[in-house]
């Protein structure tokens, strides 16, 4: 999809929400227009017993007067005909905190390494993306595997979000909530 038109961008083929259950640790971070969660970011998902997938995610955000906090999120992955496409509808712990229904892509995940997180919340005239955010996610909270960055960058490219994404760093600063 080098067109950068989101309607060609491909997705994980037969995507496994079993295997993909679990801690995941964001590496890295394309922001968004008013971006929330800064780092700290950690994602568990699971499988409900109906068979949504959902996650909780922590973070740490600045809330209105520059008031710095770890924000506890939840998700519901709304599921649609392509097994890795979702609408992802999300809130936080507290009601100061961000809520959203996005398209939530999964790009590209080995499952047990590395995952590509997608979303364009806006379209452009043209079929680009105006407004999106990605996750590069990783089962180990010190990055990924150097034999993972290759294809994590290729899959940066495809979604024409190479050079636009920020390290997320892991701090601590949200292992106590
Ligand atoms: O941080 O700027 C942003 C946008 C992303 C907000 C999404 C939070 C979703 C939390 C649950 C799902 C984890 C992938």
């Amino acid at each position: 999809a080098q067109d950068c038109l989101v309607s060609n961008i491909t997705v994980k083929q037969e995507f496994d929400r079993t295997r993909y259950q679990g801690t995941w640790y964001a590496v890295a971070k394309k922001d968004p227009v008013g971006l929330f969660l800064l780092d700290n970011v950690v994602a568990n998902f699971k499988v409900e017993e109906d068979g949504t997938m959902t996650a909780t995610a922590i973070g740490r955000v600045i809330i209105l007067n520059n008031w710095e906090m770890c924000a506890n999120m939840f998700g519901t992955f709304e599921d649609t005909e392509d097994p890795a496409k979702f609408k992802l509808k999300y809130w936080g712990a507290a009601s100061y905190l961000q809520t959203g229904y996005d398209d939530h892509w999964i790009i590209d995940t080995d499952y047990d390494n590395y995952a590509i997180h997608y979303s364009c919340r806006e379209l452009d005239e043209n079929g680009t993306c105006l407004d999106g955010y990605s996750f590069i996610f990783s089962r180990y909270p010190d990055g990924l595997r150097p034999e993972d960055q290759k294809i994590v960058t290729e899959k940066k490219q495809e979604i024409c979000f190479l050079g636009k994404y920020r390290r997320v760093a892991h701090t601590g600063f949200c292992d106590a909530a």
